[in-house]
C-alpha cells in the first residue's frame, strides 16, 4: 500500500507554487506546533526556490513555538486584534496557501478579507473535515501532521533539508503525534523523523523547549481543571471544566489549557474526554474532545458544527456555560449509552 497520495497530486501544488513570485500563507486560529512548523518549513522552502512568502496569523504567535518563525526571520502579520495594514491590499500575492486546515471556521475573518482575492487558493491539510472552496487541495488524512505532507512535497520539489527546515518539520510532527506516542504515528512518520534528525534537528533542545518549559500559571490552571474532573457512563466518559474565574485566579491564559484534554485518558476506563472552557472575555464556550477510538468524536462534533479527527475534535456552543455543558455532555452520554457503542 502506498504511503502517500500519488506524486501527481503533489506536483499539481508544486506547479502552482512555482509560478508565484510571492505567496501569502496562513493556518488555523490558535496555531499549534504543526500549524507553525508546517507554515515555517513552507516559507523556508519557498525562499530556497526564490519565492517570497509572508504569513498572516489569526492569533498571536504563541511564545512556546515562536522560535520557528523568529529564528528564521519569517515575515508574519498578526491579525488577532485587527487586520494588519500591510495586508490591506493583497495584490502583491500570487496565491494563498493554507496549511493544517481546510475549513473557514478555523480561519475566522479571513473569508471576508479574501472576497476580492482572485488568485489561487491552495490547501495543504490532514484533517477529515474539508470544504470545497480551494482551487487546489492536497489533503492526506493518513498523515500524522500537515508537516508530514509538507516534507513529502519538499522531497518531490528537491528542496534541500536544511537544519532549519528539518527543525520546523520535526516540531510539526512531534506536536501532532505527542512526540510519536499517538496512534497517528506511522512507520513513515518515524522514517521521516530519522531523516530530519540526520538533517540536524537538536531533539534534546526541542524536547526541553516543548515539554520542560512551562509557566507555573499553566500548572496552576491544569490542577484546577483536574479537580473539576467528573466521570460519567461507568467511568467511560471524562468531563472537565475550565471557568473564567480559573483564568483570573491563576493568571493563566487560554493556551495554558493546551494538552489538558489528554490527562483523563490516563484513566483505564475512560474512552472519551471532554473539556469545556468558558470564554475569558466573550464568545462561545469552547469544547475539546478526545477519544481512545471507540467513539468517533469528529462525527459527534459535526452535530454542533464542529469537526476534526476521529480521536481529536472540537466544537463551539453559543450561550451560557451551564447550558452549553448540559447540551454537549447529555448528547455524549446518550451516544455512549446507545447500542452502537
Ligand atoms: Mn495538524
Amino acid at each position: 500500500m502506498s504511503e502517500h497520495l500519488p506524486d501527481e497530486s503533489y506536483h499539481v501544488l508544486i506547479s502552482e507554487l512555482q509560478t508565484c513570485k510571492r505567496v501569502l500563507l496562513t493556518t488555523h486560529v490558535r496555531p499549534d506546533g504543526d500549524a507553525l512548523g508546517s507554515t515555517g518549513a513552507m516559507v523556508l522552502a519557498l525562499r530556497q526556490k526564490g519565492i517570497d512568502a509572508e504569513v498572516v496569523l489569526l492569533s498571536h504567535l504563541p511564545t512556546k513555538y515562536s522560535f520557528v518563525y523568529l529564528d528564521n526571520d519569517v515575515t508574519f502579520h498578526d491579525a488577532e486584534s485587527s487586520w494588519p495594514a500591510a495586508l490591506e491590499s493583497l495584490d502583491r500575492f500570487d496565491a494563498l496557501l493554507v496549511c493544517d486546515t481546510g475549513t473557514w471556521n478555523q480561519l475566522p475573518g479571513l473569508k471576508e478579507k479574501l472576497s476580492g482575492f482572485t488568485k489561487p487558493k491552495l490547501v495543504l491539510d490532514h484533517h477529515l473535515t474539508q470544504e470545497d472552496w480551494a482551487d487546489v487541495k492536497l489533503v492526506e488524512t493518513r498523515a500524522s501532521a500537515a508537516g508530514e505532507i509538507v516534507a513529502r512535497l519538499l522531497e518531490l520539489w528537491n528542496v534541500t533539508l536544511t537544519p532549519s527546515i528539518a527543525t520546523a518539520l520535526y516540531l510539526a510532527l512531534v506536536s501532532d503525534t505527542g512526540w510519536f506516542q499517538y496512534s497517528n504515528t506511522r512507520p513513515i512518520t518515524l522514517r521521516l523523523a530519522a531523516r530530519l534528525m540526520e538533517a540536524g534537528v537538536d531533539t534534546d533542545t526541542l524536547y526541553q523547549a516543548l515539554y520542560q518549559n512551562e509557566r507555573a500559571e499553566r500548572i496552576a490552571i491544569q490542577t484546577r481543571a483536574m479537580q473539576s474532573l467528573e466521570l460519567l457512563c461507568d467511568g467511560r466518559l471524562a468531563v472537565m471544566r475550565v471557568y473564567k474565574t480559573d483564568f483570573e485566579q491563576t493568571g493563566a491564559n487560554v493556551p495554558d489549557t493546551e494538552g489538558l484534554i489528554n490527562q483523563p485518558l490516563q484513566i483505564r476506563t475512560v474512552q472519551v474526554s471532554i473539556l469545556l472552557s468558558e470564554p475569558r472575555d466573550f464568545g462561545p464556550v469552547r469544547v475539546s474532545l478526545r477519544s481512545k477510538g471507540q467513539v468517533d468524536v469528529a462525527k459527534f462534533a459535526e452535530q454542533f458544527n464542529g469537526g476534526g479527527h476521529a480521536r481529536a475534535a472540537g466544537l463551539k456552543v453559543d450561550g451560557a456555560f451551564e447550558a452549553a455543558h448540559d447540551k454537549v455532555v447529555s448528547a455524549m452520554v446518550q451516544q455512549m449509552s446507545g447500542p452502537t457503542v
